[in-house]
């Protein structure tokens, strides 16, 4: 089809609008797709059944500009080129039939020479797809959006030898030997979905088997497929996926909908993985985990994203996004369940506490930053860089803070409601809303600005005792900051449930809560959800006998910022009796956040750093807990946890940041605890250092314990620390205790350190993600004139550029290491531009994402300001930038 004019021209980025939306006026019923997989190239057939709603429009369909075009049918007859206009972002076609019709569309694609790792791409030789967001207009022209909802039937055909395993949605239907030594198979699957959905799998992979047996008694086949060489490592993502689906049918009572679910782990993936309709596809690292190669964490997040992928089946798959702006409907959603599947797995509290910690080390930033957007965002120039903590993680606590004010049984009575309504649709979080607030009988309307509204709400809370009256009152206020296009003055209100216990003073118990402003609480309740929706608002708890410490915000019931009135003692006590496990943790974390923020200063003017020793005696408390004989070790582990640099930086002014010092004050704090908790921090890392190495909830708990011990006793500058942590290193049977040790020594100038390292590597190098975690430990390290370090380490075999897992460890660790990266003469900035344009040409989504370290360049002093601007002003400045990276250096220089 060489006539097709192919108008290939430098096109600005465009911006796509929310506003914009318009139903599609060509609805495509059926899609049959047949794939010619060959060394050369790859020839994609598609073979569409077409329902006109709106007659005489033209129909566009969207493609890549780098698949070649080759053939355009409308009932078997070749379109006419003046019908056709082929752009950068697709093909218009135009004079199309008013009845209904079939579109035959053929091209061909090159997925060896595929290096973006979206549409159809091979990784280790074998082939694979990634279709979310956009990736399908790179296998073929088609309307590749979330409401185009089509069945699928995929013939595909290959050599037999090289590629024995072909796979698609659904299940298979035909398969045999094809001429030349190949061979096909044709999956059929049988419900409706979007293109994003779409996957393929071709190559040479092993496999584990086992099933489920539905509660109605359906039994499901259950694969996952891996690299010959890895399938021993594919266990434990299986009974994740086991529990996972039993956790659906309990929790919501959700049943997986065919009688196969597969799941095939592949090495190049941009993200964690992907949900397509029983096809799951995942980054090896979310799969594979043996003791001696995966820690507890990298465990913990394998069944969690097993779960969270499983989970899309309903909320996503079956009930889906009308347009991309609504990607929190799914995300949101599917993040909260899988967090409360993690919950019911594993202690609840400690969960909290990790998300919440997550939330504000990278998502807080990312709101008080100029990529902020709300969760439902109103427009985007690449989709791809609206995967955001933003729209997941606030999404996901957007989602909890429905089950805070509608109650357990209220928020099933909204699911319920919500896919009654909308099973088998494309729909937006206005339809998920009004679910719940339908299903309930209740007014949400205050709840909106969630969906609208970007930045974090600032809270701040006064509480006062009236022993005349027996009262005690909270007065709250609520703030939103302003954000990109949004000043404050536009800023409403918003609803917000705010969980408050009462504490006797006198033995730290919960009292009851009899009523608030008159309303009277159900009996028995020590946790009032008080309905927080004006910009000042007074709580009134009626009948409190005496004085008492409040504990506000249990379980960090809203994702907010929140400070309040309550002194050093008050928060001291409530670390030592708080029933609620997060609000306990808290409690420490808000003495130690005070503690930084005036050492920070200090620092900064020159001042003798002093620390409080009520809080080192809070913390040897904590610590002494762990002796108990029904000590919740993971807990403690979690509060002896100093806050991060990063989450300090969110908390000082913009233009004002020096990273050396946030990491002197921090590094004060940690050097004066270990010093003057030595003894216990040994004592209590010996006995919990068990003698062999079990995958059970109290030995993992124990670990933490052990590893948070001698994480501080690093701290101390004592020769025999670091020949006890090599030490250790030789005697560790497990990879959480590998990884502890090493990081233990990574900031430390001295040959243990050196050895360790290059133990490792000799153990590990022909596994590439272990590796990762090598190169991830070294970027991450203090030690002196580390950016030589880590640019040695950019042409050291076990780095490669076009893995994404690899650029994460290598460079998103030397990103987030304050000490090499913000270094002063600017030179670990202009190595990142290098980097990410270098990155630019190979992997777009992935670029942007490194971009990402740039984005908050305001926060720091003004000399580290003009560096860091000056990289930006360098980047967007090359030519042939991608859209990805182009809109987010953009957006930070606005
Ligand atoms: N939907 C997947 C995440 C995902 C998103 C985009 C991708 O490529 C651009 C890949 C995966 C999830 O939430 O798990
Ligand atoms: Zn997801």
């Amino acid at each position: 089809m060489n006539a097709i004019a192919d108008e290939v021209t430098k096109e600005k980025p465009k911006t796509i609008y929310l506003k914009d939306y318009q139903t599609p006026a060509y609805e495509f019923e059926h899609v049959n797709l047949s794939f010619q997989l060959n060394e050369e190239h790859t020839t994609v057939s598609s073979s569409i059944d077409v329902r006109v709603q709106r007659k005489k429009e033209t129909l566009f369909l969207h493609g890549d500009k780098s698949m070649q075009l080759d053939a355009v049918l409308v009932n078997g007859t070749q379109v006419a080129d003046e019908r056709l206009t082929r752009t950068n972002a697709g093909l218009f076609v135009s004079g199309l039939p008013e009845e209904d019709f079939t579109l035959k569309i053929v091209t061909t694609i090159k997925p060896q020479e595929n290096t973006a790792l979206e549409g159809l791409y091979k990784s280790s030789g074998n082939y694979c797809t990634q279709c979310e967001a956009e990736g399908f207009r790179r296998i073929t022209f088609y309307q590749d959006r979330p409401d185009v909802m089509s069945k699928f039937t995929t013939r595909m055909e290959a050599a037999k030898d090289k590629y024995p395993v072909l796979l698609s949605n659904g299940n298979l239907i035909d398969s045999g030997d094809a001429d030349g030594g190949r061979h096909f198979a044709v999956w059929e699957d049988p419900w409706r979905k979007p293109s994003y959905l779409f996957a393929l799998v071709a190559g040479n992979l092993a496999k584990i088997e086992d099933s489920f047996t539905t509660m109605s008694g359906k039994k499901v086949d259950l694969r996952i497929y891996t690299e010959p060489h890895n399938i021993d490592k594919a266990d434990h993502a299986m009974v994740s996926l086991i529990k996972s689906m039993k956790w659906d049918e309990d929790t919501f009572g959700l049943e997986y909908d065919l009688e196969l679910f597969n799941i095939v782990a592949v090495d190049d993936f941009n993200m964690g993985a992907m949900e397509n309709k029983s096809l799951n596809v995942f980054n090896s690292r979310l799969v594979f985990a043996t003791p001696k190669t995966a820690t507890d964490a990298d465990y913990a997040a394998i069944e969690g994203v097993v779960g969270h992928e499983y989970f899309h089946n309903w909320t996503g798959n079956r009930v889906t996004c009308r347009d991309w702006f609504q990607l929190s409907l799914k995300e949101g959603l599917t993040v909260y369940r899988d967090q409360e599947f993690s919950s019911d797995m594993n202690s609840r509290g400690v969960k909290r506490i990790g998300d919440v910690s997550k939330l504000r080390a990278a998502q807080f930033p990312q709101d008080s930053g100029p990529m902020a957007h709300p969760i439902r965002p109103e427009e985007y120039i690449k989709m791809d860089n609206f995967y955001t903590v933003t729209v997941y993680e606030k999404g996901a606590e957007v989602v909890r803070m429905y089950e805070s004010l509608l109650g357990k049984d209220g928020f099933r009575k909204g699911m319920d409601l919500y896919f009654e309504r909308h099973d088998g649709c494309a729909v937006t979080t206005e339809d998920f809303f009004s679910a719940m607030a339908d299903a309930n009988n209740t007014d949400l309307s205050a709840f909106k600005p969630w969906y609208q509204q970007a930045g974090t709400p600032i809270v701040d809370v006064k509480t006062s005792y009236d022993a005349s009256t027996k009262t005690f009152t909270l007065k709250a206020t609520q703030t939103v900051p302003a954000t990109p296009g949004q000043d404050a003055s536009q800023k409403k209100a918003v609803l917000m449930p705010i969980r408050v216990g009462l504490l006797d003073k006198s033995t730290g118990k919960d009292i009851e809560i009899a009523s608030v402003n008159g309303v009277a609480q159900e009996k028995g309740t020590t946790t009032a959800v008080l309905r927080f929706d004006q910009k000042e608002q007074t709580f009134t708890f009626e009948n409190v006998e005496q004085d008492v410490v409040p504990s506000i915000l249990r379980n960090f019931s809203a994702p907010i910022k929140m400070t309040t009135d309550l002194e050093e003692g008050d928060l001291l006590f409530l670390m030592a009796n708080d029933s609620d496990p997060f609000n306990r943790w808290e409690a420490g974390q808000t003495l130690f956040r005070s503690l930084l923020v005036k050492l920070i200063a200090d620092e900064t003017n020159g001042k003798a750093l002093e620390m409080n020793t009520k809080i080192t005696d809070a913390l040897r408390k904590t610590i002494e807990g762990a002796k108990a004989a029904d000590a919740d070790k993971a807990f403690i582990a979690r509060a002896m946890m100093v806050p991060s640099e990063s989450e300090l930086v969110e908390m000082l002014e913009p233009g004002t940041v020096d990273p050396d010092v946030v990491k002197a004050a921090r590094k004060f704090v940690m050097k004066s605890l270990a010093a003057d908790l030595r003894p216990l921090l040994e004592e209590t890392a010996k006995a919990n250092s068990a003698p062999a190495y079990k995958n059970e909830p109290a030995d993992r708990a124990m670990r933490s314990l052990k590893n948070t011990c001698l994480g501080y006793l690093s701290y101390v500058d004592a020769p025999e620390v670091a020949k006890d942590a090599l030490e250790r290193y030789q005697n560790a049977d497990n990879m959480t205790d590998k990884i502890a040790t090493l990081s233990a020594l990574s900031d430390k100038v001295c040959a243990e350190r050196e050895t360790a390292f290059d133990a490792f590597y000799q153990e590990w190098q022909h596994d590439p993600l272990v590796m990762c975690k090598w190169l991830s430990l070294q970027a991450a390290s203090g030690v002196p004139n580390n950016l030589g370090n880590v640019k040695a380490l950019l042409t050291h075999p076990a780095f490669d550029i076009k893995n994404p897992n690899k650029v994460y460890s290598l460079i998103g660790g030397f990103m987030s290491n304050p000490t090499t990266f913000h270094q002063k003469d600017g030179q670990g900035y202009e190595f990142l531009a290098d980097v990410i344009l270098q990155l630019n040409d190979i992997n777009q989504q992935v670029a942007a994402r490194m971009a990402g370290g740039f984005t908050r360049w305001r926060k720091y002093d003004p000399s580290r300001q003009a560096l860091m601007k000056k990289q930006l002003e360098r980047i967007i400045a090359t030519e042939n930038l991608s859209e990805n990276v182009y809109e987010i250096v953009k957006k930070s220089l606005d």
